[in-house]
């Protein structure tokens, strides 16, 4: 029998069975504890070999994790149950079943007959991946302790980080190691974020399994093993949380309950960004805000990389390319332009550098396996790492936040923190452009800690920026992570490149991050490395309309690629795109408020809303803005039309955000007319979406203009719309828009929670769907515009009622999964 003895514990108390918070299982070997940490969620830590492996068997290490958020309440109750040679274990809703004797487990949702098994794991351990082995596989014993879990027919993956490949990651072989690789492929695996979550879709339903382990892991997707999802660790355990639906929405918001939600960003982070590895001085970015300006193209911040730093060491600044920073900060800003600089973690060896002399003092660096400070080579050579696994370095790199905050800065760029780096000076083995698997941080190796370097060094970026300047919101953007990064930050995916392929890619991938629990996300505009084309940049300026983080980027050495480099017919594309960004604002803003609560990403992937429709869980070309607002765009060369796949209901296309087009019947796909000036979107009945007027740059998010393009269904509609000072402090005014269908009337009311606006809001309703309108109360003026009713409305209106004629019956009811 492999689990010979239970025991169930409450605040330390063991019993032999009954009530308590944890039922820890064991015998010759092997140890396997339950607990519940929140309702819907089952924990289940795997210690195969504990005998051997870890101190105080038959009791399991205490375990600090990297993702699981701090504060974290207690656990729930279990009840636990002995029945012969299995044992059973309830609770969070959720139940456990072990069979003692081989080992095999499962986690069911329900009871009885309705009863439904989510994860099944048939045997102990189970084999490891057989794909890719990895370099020193052996040696290193990478696949240390392992997990097969039943990967049922027609099941989907979703998630698991930063991916390349399509939405469902079912067929791939995945590496849970952050890599720096440029340029990578549209197979490249690993990339820069590592988050071992997914969301299994099966037969419409959906449940999560997350498995908290930073160390190197794989996961084979049913790719060696098509009825099989194996994950192997070079850890000595698998911590894994098995996470209920029913709704796609619901696992996610569970991911962040144990997670952390991000929090609110500044909305000018929803502005558009302009950088290149390249700018250097000032005055380079008082050009790049001129020929913003000059051309009425929007713009919210521009960002420098290493060249402004003194010989590329962190915490300083070139005196001759940049005489007074704060001057510049605030000449800037008066433009409506915020400097994001970026930070890399290795620290110049300099003797007389400070930031080099503290860390030093403070042993705050990674250590070799001999315990020498570990040096390598990035820009900074030679170079040294703070170990951002430890509280007290956190709290050190957070205090040199001072040193930006004091120059009015608000904003910061994580970058190569892979760790990246280019060599090493003693060459040890290790895997990618990275410190050496035994590098030591405080006593764990750099193995177990890889993965989780960056979230430290992000936690330090936010919690340095609201210590120094608690007045304003901080805003970190990250290249790596590890689950729990949306806590500190904004993820942007590396260095792709200006190819269709990688416009194309974006999608999926900005999606897949979205699905791992990280709804702030984007993809370099333009292509990072390689020479853009003024139609590709225009496309990927279309497609990035939706993106959560909107910047051009590009590397140094390739052709400039600012909105006007290619002429007069591409920059009037790219700013009506951006335009389009701008005047979504409020959407947009209102959809990350959203995500601060429900964890649901500003760019949604259909399978979010659709997940019993194949079509839509594997639809990532388009994606979804909310629940109703589809954008589908054009991702090929020379292409003016394309397919577009809409869902359930009924959806008309939607012409710069203002004219309405046909109206088609979902669960089909349809053509959109899309010729280089368009953006195909299409808004679903029953939804109505806020748009404002475009603007150079963003100000407060009350917004003074408001207008809402409503797509009524036969029930009528619903928006939202959430306003705030746009900055500082949380709080803000939620609004609910509620069109309802009373026989033959509608009523239009709407719904706010939290302050009042202390302005007059010029509110307008732009109304498809309904053609016969006999009379209007409550507007402060109403007409017919080819079938859209539009309704200016007076200062601080709460209800509008509309008297319909009988025979008012063209559409049909919206069948959309409420979400919140
Ligand atoms: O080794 O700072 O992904 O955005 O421009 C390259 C220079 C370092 C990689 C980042 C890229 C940035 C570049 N960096």
């Amino acid at each position: 029998m492999r689990f010979s003895s239970f025991a169930v514990e409450s605040g330390g108390v063991a019993a032999a069975g009954g009530q308590g918070s944890e039922v820890r299982v064991w015998g010759e070997s092997d140890v396997l504890v339950v607990s519940a940490p929140l309702p819907g969620v089952l924990r289940v830590r795997l210690l195969p070999e504990a005998r051997a492996n870890s101190l105080g068997f038959p009791r399991a290490p205490v375990k600090q994790s990297f993702a699981v958020r701090p504060d974290l309440p207690a656990g729930l109750t279990l009840n636990a149950a002995d029945l012969e040679d299995e044992l059973l274990v309830i609770g969070a809703g959720l139940s456990f079943r072990l069979d003692r004797v081989s080992g095999a487990w499962q986690v069911l949702t329900g009871s009885g007959s309705s009863a439904r098994v989510l994860v099944s794991a048939p045997v102990w351990g189970g084999e490891a991946p057989t794909q890719r082995p990895a370099l020193d596989a052996e040696r290193f014993n990478l696949r240390r302790s392992r997990l097969s879990l039943d990967a049922p027919e027609g099941a989907a993956f979703l998630g698991f980080g930063e991916r390349v490949g399509p939405i469902d990651k079912r067929g791939m072989h995945l590496t849970f190691w952050n890599t720096d690789c440029f340029p990578h492929h549209t197979e490249t695996d690993p990339l820069y974020v590592s988050v071992p979550f997914t969301t299994v879709l099966h037969e419409g339903r959906a449940h999560g399994v997350f498995v908290d382990e930073p160390w190197r892991m794989e996961a084979d997707v049913a790719r060696a093993h098509p009825h099989e999802l194996r994950w192997a660790s070079a850890g000595p355990e698998l911590d894994v949380y098995v996470l209920s639906g029913p709704r796609p929405a619901d696992v996610l918001r569970r991911y962040a309950d144990l997670t952390g939600y991000a929090p609110m960003p500044p909305l000018w982070a929803l502005g558009a960004g302009q950088s290149r590895w390249g700018y250097r001085t000032a005055q380079d970015l008082r050009d790049v805000i001129q020929g913003y300006r000059d051309r009425n193209l929007p713009l919210d911040s521009v960002y420098v990389d290493i060249d402004y730093m003194d010989a590329y060491k962190v915490w300083t600044v070139q005196r001759a390319n940049f005489p007074d920073l704060r001057a510049f900060v605030r000449e800037a800003g008066a433009q409506g332009v915020k400097l994001v600089p970026i930070i890399d973690p290795g620290v110049k060896v300099e003797a007389g550098y400070d930031v080099y002399e503290e860390a030093v003092r403070g042993d705050h660096l990674v250590r070799t396996a001999r315990g020498d400070v570990l040096v390598g080579e990035v820009w900074p050579d030679p170079a040294v790492f703070p170990d951002f696994t430890r509280p007290e370095v956190v709290n050190w790199w957070a205090g040199r936040h001072k040193f930006f905050a004091d120059a009015g800065i608000q904003g910061q760029w994580n970058d190569m923190n892979e760790p990246a780096c280019f060599s090493l000076r003693e060459p040890r083995e290790t895997e990618g452009k990275t410190l050496p698997y035994d590098a030591r941080h405080g006593n764990r190796p750099h193995l177990e800690v890889h993965n989780a370097y960056a979230n430290g060094m992000s936690e330090a970026s936010r919690a340095g920026y609201a210590k120094f300047s608690p007045q304003v919101r901080p805003w970190i953007l990250t290249r790596a992570g590890y689950a729990g990064i949306q806590r500190h930050a904004t993820v942007w995916t590396g260095d792709n490149t200006a190819t269709w392929s990688h416009l194309s890619l974006s999608l999926p991938m900005i999606q897949g991050l979205g699905l791992s629990g990280i709804p702030f996300a984007g993809a370099d505009v333009g292509g990072f490395g390689g020479d853009t084309t003024g139609e590709l940049l225009a496309r990927w300026y279309q497609a990035a309309v939706g993106y959560a983080f909107l910047r051009n980027h590009s590397a140094l050495g390739t052709a400039d690629q600012e909105p006007w480099r290619f002429g007069d017919t591409f920059t009037d594309v790219i700013r009506a795109a951006l335009n389009l960004r701008y005047r979504l604002l409020p959407h947009l803003y209102t959809l990350a408020q959203a995500a601060t609560r429900t964890a649901l990403p500003v760019m949604r992937p259909l399978a979010l809303h659709w997940p019993a429709d194949e079509d839509a869980v594997r639809e990532d070309t388009q994606y979804l803005l909310g629940e109703g607002l589809m954008v589908a765009p054009v991702l090929r060369a020379g292409h003016r039309r394309r397919l577009v796949y809409l869902p359930a209901g009924r959806w008309a296309e939607v012409f710069n955000l203002s004219e309405f087009g046909a109206v088609h019947a979902g669960g089909q796909h349809v053509v959109a007319n899309a010729p280089l000036h368009t953006l195909p979107m299409y808004l679903r009945a029953g939804e109505a979406v806020p748009v404002t007027e475009a603007a150079l740059h963003t100000t407060s998010a009350r917004w003074e203009r408001l207008s809402w393009l409503v797509h009524a269904g036969r029930d009528g509609f619903i928006g939202q719309l959430f306003e705030d000072a746009g900055d500082g402090p949380a709080g803000g005014r939620l609004t609910r828009l509620v069109g309802e269908r009373q026989g033959t009337r509608l009523v239009i009311r709407r719904e706010a929670e939290g302050d009042a606006p202390a302005f007059e809001q010029r509110e307008a309703l732009h109304i498809l769907g309904l053609s016969h309108v006999r009379e209007v109360q409550g507007a402060a003026s109403f007409a017919y515009e080819d079938g859209v009713l539009r309704l200016t409305l007076p200062a601080r209106w709460q209800t509008v009622t509309l008297n319909l004629d009988e025979e008012d019956d063209d559409t049909v009811p919206t069948d959309a999964l409420p979400i919140d």
